[in-house]
This record gives C-alpha cells, sequence and structure tokens, in this order.
C-alpha cells in the first residue's frame, strides 16, 4: 500500500521526532526526549525544519550510500530526522523552486558543525546532483577546498581536535538544472595569534606539523627545516601532539587537494616557503644592546635564520635585521630612525608572523576562489553554508571573543528575524491569517556592539584614533561613560556607583549580558587587537622580497603606494563583513541545523546533562518551540497527508479520484474533527494543536495493524 512502507519520524520512535510534538513541553522533557533518543543513536531530531543534532562522536552507519538514495527526494516529514533530509529538501527547493538556500550551522566548538557543514551536506548535495565528467571536476574542486583550509585555518584546542580558527561560508552555484557550476568562499577573522601562541594542550595550526611530518627530505633540506617540532619556538611541540592525527597522511592530502584545485605546483612550493618563513621568524632572538646616547636598542642574537629567512625569499638580510629592530617615523616629510628595545623587537616579530600568516590564509581562499568561481554568465543559483565558529565563554575571554559572540549575536537576530518571517510569509502565501507571536529580540545588544555612534566597536575606534595616550584602561573609562545605564553592560565601576559588591568582575573587565548568557571580557589588549598595526618598515621590507607571493602579500609596502590612510580597524573590518553576510542572508531561504555537544571528553555516547542544559538555552530550543506552536504546530502538503492518512476512512481508502485537498477535507469531516483545530491553506493542511494530530496517528497505527493482519491471513490463504 502507497506510504506504508515508510518510516516517518512521527513513526512509533525512540522519544519524539518533531519536538513541535512534544507533549508536555518543557526544558526537561525537551532534554529526555535528546537524551533518549541519543542513548539510540537518534542523533537528529527535528523543531519543525530545524534540525537539531549531538555529535556523536563515533562513526555511525547512516551516511552511507544507500542512505543517499534513501532520503533522496523524499518528502522531508517521509522519513526519520537526517542532516541529510534538510540537504535533500534544500537542493530540492532550489532546484524545483528556484529558490536560493542557506544552511546555517551553529553550536559551540567540538558539536559538530565543520563535520555536518562541510563534509556531510556538501557530499550530499555532492552525490544527487549531476554526475557529468566537467560536473564532477567542480564538485570535486569544491569538495577538495576543506582539506586545504582546514590545514590553515584548524588547529588542536582542548575543546576539539580539529577545531576550525576562522569562520567560513561558501556559496555553491548551480545552473538552472541543479547541476553544479561552482563556488565563492568568504572567510571570517582567523584566530591569528595561534601563530605565535598557544596555550598548553594546544597546537598550533594544523599545517606546521603536517609540513615537518610529511615533506619530503629534499624538500625539508631545502627549505631548511627540521623534522622535530621542538626546534620551533612557535610550535613548543612537546606532548602536544594530537592523538589520531597523522600529519604526514594529512600532508598528503593536502597536496593532492591543492594539484585537483590547480594551485600549480610553484604555487604549492611558495606556500610552503612562506610557511617556512613564519617558522623561523619564532627562532629569531634577540639581545639588548646599549647604544651611546643611553636609549635601549636590540640585535639579533644570530644571524643564521635570518640568513635562512632572507636566502628563501631573496632578501638582503641587514633590510630584514633594520626593519626588525628599528622603526621610522615620519614627521614633517623628515624621516627619523629610532631603535626598539628588545620587548618591542619581539611585538614587531611576532606581529610580522602573524600578519604573514594570516595573508597567506588569505591569499590561499582567493586563490582557491579563483579555480572554483563560476566562468559563465547564466543565472545561478544559490546554496549558501555558513559554519562559524560558536558562541564561546571562556574563563578569561579577549577581543577575539568578543568578536565571536558578536557575530554569534548577529546570527540569533537573522534566526528570529527569517524564522518568524518565514513563518509569517508561509501564513500569507497560504491564505492564513497571522497572529504575532512574542519572543525576546537581541536588537537591543547588537546595538550595543555596534551602533555606529555609541556601539562598543565605535568607540573602540575611537579611542584608537584618538591622539594622545590610549591605553585598554582609557577605552574602558569610555564604555563606562557611555554604557553606565545599558541594561545589557556591567563594570565594576558602574556597580560601584550603584553599591553593588560583586566580586566576580574585576576591574579591567567588562561584562555584557549575551542573548546566551553573561559574559565578562578582558579589556587587555583590545586597543592593540583592534589597531593590528604593522610597522611599515617591515611591510616595505616585505615587499622588497624576490618572491612573486610574499611581496604581493604587502601591497602597502610599495613605496609608490605610500598612503597616509589608516587602514580599516580589525572591529570595523568583521563588522563589515558580517553585515554583508546578514544581507546575503536575508535574500535566502535558511535551513537550521543547530548542533549540540553531548560532553566535554570527546566520548561517545555520554550524554552530560547540565551542559547540554546550557547549550539548548543559549541556542533559544525552547523559543524556537513556542514561536512554532504559536499558530500551526504542524503543517503537511495535502498529497502526502491525504496519502498517510487515507485508510482511516471509507471515501478515500484506497484511491480517492479527487483533488487532495477535497480528500484531506473528507477525511477530517468524516473523522469529525473540530473545524477550529484546522485551517486549509492553498497547498497545505494547517494543524493547530499537536494533540489533533496524535489522535491520527494512533488511529492510523490501529488501522496499519489491522490491515497487516487482513494481509498475513490473505497470503496464508494463498499459501
Ligand atoms: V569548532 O567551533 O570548529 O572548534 P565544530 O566545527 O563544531 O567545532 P567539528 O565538526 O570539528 O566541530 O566536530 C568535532 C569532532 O566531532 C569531529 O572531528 C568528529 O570527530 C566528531 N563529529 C562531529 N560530528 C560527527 C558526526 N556526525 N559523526 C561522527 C562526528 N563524528
Ligand atoms: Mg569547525
Amino acid at each position: 500500500f502507497p506510504g506504508m512502507d515508510r518510516i516517518s519520524p512521527l513513526d512509533d520512535m525512540i522519544g519524539v521526532g518533531d519536538m513541535v510534538l512534544l507533549d508536555p513541553l518543557s526544558e526537561d522533557s525537551l532534554i529526555s526526549n535528546l537524551k533518549e533518543r541519543f542513548g539510540h543513536q537518534e542523533i537528529y531530531t527535528y523543531i519543525g525544519s530545524v534540525a537539531i543534532s549531538i555529535n556523536p562522536y563515533t562513526l555511525l552507519p547512516i551516511y552511507t550510500p544507500e542512505k543517499v538514495e534513501e532520503y533522496r527526494n523524499c518528502n522531508f516529514y517521509e522519513l526519520k530526522p537526517h542532516i541529510y533530509a534538510i540537504a535533500d529538501e534544500a537542493y530540492r527547493s532550489l532546484r524545483d523552486r528556484d529558490k536560493d538556500q542557506c544552511i546555517l550551522i551553529t553550536g559551540e566548538s567540538g558539536a559538530g558543525k565543520t563535520e555536518e557543514a562541510s563534509k556531510l551536506v556538501m557530499s550530499y548535495v555532492a552525490a544527487v546532483c549531476g554526475q557529468r565528467q566537467e560536473v564532477s571536476q567542480v564538485k570535486e574542486q569544491l569538495l577538495q577546498s576543506n582539506p586545504v583550509l582546514e590545514a590553515f585555518g584548524n588547529a588542536k584546542t582542548v575543546r576539539n581536535d580539529n577545531s576550525s580558527r576562522f569562520g567560513k561560508y561558501m556559496d555553491i552555484e548551480f545552473d538552472f538544472k541543479g547541476q553544479p557550476l561552482g563556488g565563492v568562499i568568504s572567510n571570517y577573522l582567523l584566530e591569528k595569534s595561534r601563530v605565535v601562541r598557544h596555550v598548553q594542550g594546544e597546537r598550533n595550526f594544523h599545517i606546521f606539523y603536517q609540513l615537518l611530518a610529511g615533506g619530503p627530505a629534499k624538500l625539508l633540506n631545502r627549505l631548511k627545516l627540521e623534522r622535530n617540532c621542538d626546534r620551533y619556538s612557535y610550535l613548543s611541540a612537546v606532548s602536544e601532539n594530537a592523538n589520531g592525527i597523522d600529519d604526514a597522511a594529512e600532508f598528503e592530502t593536502v597536496q593532492n587537494a591543492m594539484q585537483i584545485i590547480g594551485f600549480t605546483n610553484s604555487e604549492v612550493t611558495s606556500v610552503l616557503e612562506t610557511v617556512a618563513v613564519v617558522l623561523k621568524l619564532g627562532n629569531i632572538q634577540l639581545v639588548a644592546e646599549s647604544k651611546a646616547n643611553g636609549m635601549d636598542a636590540c640585535s639579533m642574537a644570530h644571524t643564521a635564520v635570518l640568513g635562512e629567512i632572507c636566502e628563501l625569499v631573496g632578501l638582503d638580510e641587514t633590510i630584514l635585521e633594520n626593519a626588525l629592530c628599528c622603526r621610522t617615523m615620519e614627521m614633517k616629510r623628515e624621516k627619523m630612525t629610532m631603535s626598539l628595545n628588545v620587548a618591542q623587537a619581539y611585538y614587531a616579530r611576532d606581529a610580522l608572523a602573524k600578519n604573514l600568516y594570516n595573508r597567506l590564509f588569505n591569499w590561499l581562499v582567493n586563490r582557491i576562489n579563483e579555480s572554483i568561481k563560476v566562468k559563465s554568465n547564466e543565472r545561478k543559483k544559490v546554496m549558501g553554508v555558513l559554519d562559524i565558529y560558536g558562541f564561546e565563554i571562556f574563563e578569561d575571554n579577549s577581543f577575539e571573543q568578543f568578536i565571536i559572540n558578536y557575530c554569534n549575536e548577529k546570527l540569533q537576530q537573522v534566526f528570529i528575524e527569517l524564522t518568524l518571517k518565514e513563518e509569517q510569509e508561509e501564513y500569507v502565501r497560504e491564505g492564513l491569517e497571522w497572529t504575532p507571536v512574542k519572543y525576546f529580540d537581541n536588537t537591543i545588544i547588537c546595538d550595543l556592539i555596534e551602533n555606529s555612534k555609541k556601539g562598543i566597536l565605535a568607540m573602540l575606534d575611537e579611542e584608537c584614533l584618538r591622539p594622545g595616550q590610549v591605553t585598554d584602561s582609557t577605552f574602558l573609562q569610555k564604555l563606562n561613560q557611555v554604557c553606565k545605564n545599558h541594561k545589557h553592560f556591567e563594570s565594576q565601576v558602574i556597580q560601584n556607583a550603584k553599591h553593588i559588591s560583586d566580586a566576580t568582575l574585576p576591574r579591567h573587565c567588562f561584562r555584557l549580558q549575551h542573548y546566551a548568557g553573561k559574559v565578562t571580557y578582558n579589556i587587555d589588549g583590545f586597543v592593540d587587537k583592534n589597531n593590528d598595526l604593522l610597522y611599515r618598515d617591515l611591510s616595505q621590507a616585505m615587499w622588497k622580497a624576490n618572491h612573486k607571493l610574499l611581496k604581493s602579500l604587502f601591497p602597502e609596502g610599495d613605496p609608490k603606494k605610500l598612503s597616509l590612510k589608516r587602514p580599516p580597524t580589525a572591529g570595523s573590518q568583521f563588522k563589515t563583513s558580517v553585515v554583508i553576510l546578514m544581507k546575503n542572508l536575508h535574500t535566502k531561504n535558511p535551513n537550521y541545523i543547530r548542533c549540540i555537544k553531548p560532553n566535554d571528553k570527546k566520548a561517545p555516547s555520554l550524554f552530560m546533562e547540565p551542559l547540554v542544559r546550557t547549550q539548548v538555552r543559549y541556542l533559544g530550543l525552547m523559543e524556537n518551540i513556542r514561536v512554532r506552536r504559536a499558530g500551526y504546530a504542524f503543517r503537511q502538503a495535502y498529497e502526502p497527508c491525504l496519502d498517510r492518512y487515507k485508510m482511516l476512512c471509507k471515501q478515500t481508502w484506497p484511491h480517492w479520484k479527487g483533488k487532495a485537498r477535497d480528500g484531506v477535507q473528507m477525511l477530517l469531516t468524516t473523522l469529525g474533527i473540530p473545524k477550529e483545530e484546522y485551517a486549509y491553506g492553498w497547498t497545505k493542511i494547517f494543524i493547530r494543536n499537536p494533540k489533533m494530530l496524535f489522535d491520527l496517528e494512533d488511529k492510523r497505527r490501529r488501522r496499519v495493524y489491522e490491515l497487516a493482519t487482513v494481509i498475513q491471513k490473505t497470503y496464508r490463504g494463498w499459501k
């Protein structure tokens, strides 16, 4: 019988597959439902069309080619919840209904965003779309961008052995038949401070270890690199080797991927040379020197590393040495050279290493984009996949967390706007009435951060550009003045003025009440990180190198292009890119995957309730269910609805000859369901209360059982 051989999330299964139908609804029942399902390896659960995914930390047999076939072209509600169902729905809406899509994946570090986004969604889409030769090449290139970007942009952290240290948004572009044409990748704020420093138990970016472990002896000889990570101060590798990571094998994978994407051999070599330069910069040691005039100065402790770097990139040693140890000041057309003391020179060295690596990463993204960009001018349909750092609350939160959490605050805003908007639009589209829903609007926090006059980012910029003595403390003073009455802002000074004593909020911190919880930010380094300045001497030195790639990374070092205009600050650059991203997302139909991390031990089948509870709260899952339930909890197109329940009514079983909508109407009236419980849309039936659906399901189950018994009897009779 049609429709009977399929399992649906509504069928008798573990817990509730769609939590819009959770009864009773509370945070506790939601968590126990997730727990029960997780215990049975059901890692996906829906809230309407939003998928929640709990990281299983083990490979489940649910990503096979057979599974892809099963989910392909199926109605969303006909099969168990799965990432493939989301991907399929998005892909088909794009192909058949000509609606650009975006897949938004959020969750904290280690929750599974990259795994779901880069591997599962992309490989599903790759599996179901065209198989022609030229299409295969495009697909392969898109997929191979992952290992390259992961090698350069991911690292082992305490939370995740393969943590993305950059945000990524990728538009995959299709032709009108749904065949992939190419794509565009945008990257957001690489955590470049990791190049020069990482905490105990973590590592630097994978590529450094991969090159040392997997680079052929000949290459390492030429680059004058040693295999042993201990020799490089930026790696401090002792005991930091990530379990289960085979750096040498990964190096192969990355080389292979670069080749498929279309990097030439000389490009690959240049990239690795640049990586070597960064490593070697970390080994430059400086010693103090006293000058005759009593000023502090410094010089190289050894010149061997300096020589190696300069040889690699074709640069005169004295140019680099001077650039590292001195600073040229320009005042009223007069040039003055100032010696740096040891600490300042180390600072300059690290700034160069960070900048160099960051620019190399941006170059890689651009280079990949060049390969995967769509060559033809035809109209494209687009599927965007966003894999961005999740909300972060650490013990010590700095500028990076502030920026990351700002981005998450914006994503939450889009989530609220688009979910409600989508809900509202669907009602209008289907000819139903919309009643407004109450929800927490986080615009107030977004505004506190990004307002162009009084926002925290604007004030930080103002402070960075102000002449005179600027420090992190003067920045905090400014915040205290401007934000003192803001509901979501706190600091010790403000608390003191209100006679509140709170030992958890130190003097050099401010605290924001984000939608996801309170975060205390340490202001140390805010001004510096936002300024993100590289002394001009260094960029000019790099530009003088006889190394095509390196030179191209420092265009501002060209004396002919000397500009006195200050480059935009790190904060304002990020804000600009977030604004562009949000605009882009607003033009697309969103599909949500919200990832949850079940434990902090990277262990399979361990469900730590308090940890999950925090995430359930800041992902706003209860709110999400409430929004979904506020109007009509459940909706289904007429055909599948009739297919599913037609066995409950003589007039519709086994076949209904008329329109599906009339069939559903016949069904519901015959079953005596009160009229106020449902509404007829143009293409879908909308059901107000989940209880009515439970009733229908109950009836259906009994009926299936009866029918199955009849079939069995008949079959025995035949035998
Ligand atoms: V971070 O913000 O980049 O630090 P992610 O991206 O959320 O983080 P990631 O996807 O890297 O986390 O997942 C962490 C690890 O969990 C992976 O390396 C896998 O080992 C594991 N994982 C995640 N999802 C799955 C899955 N569906 N099946 C099996 C998984 N393992
Ligand atoms: Mg990731």
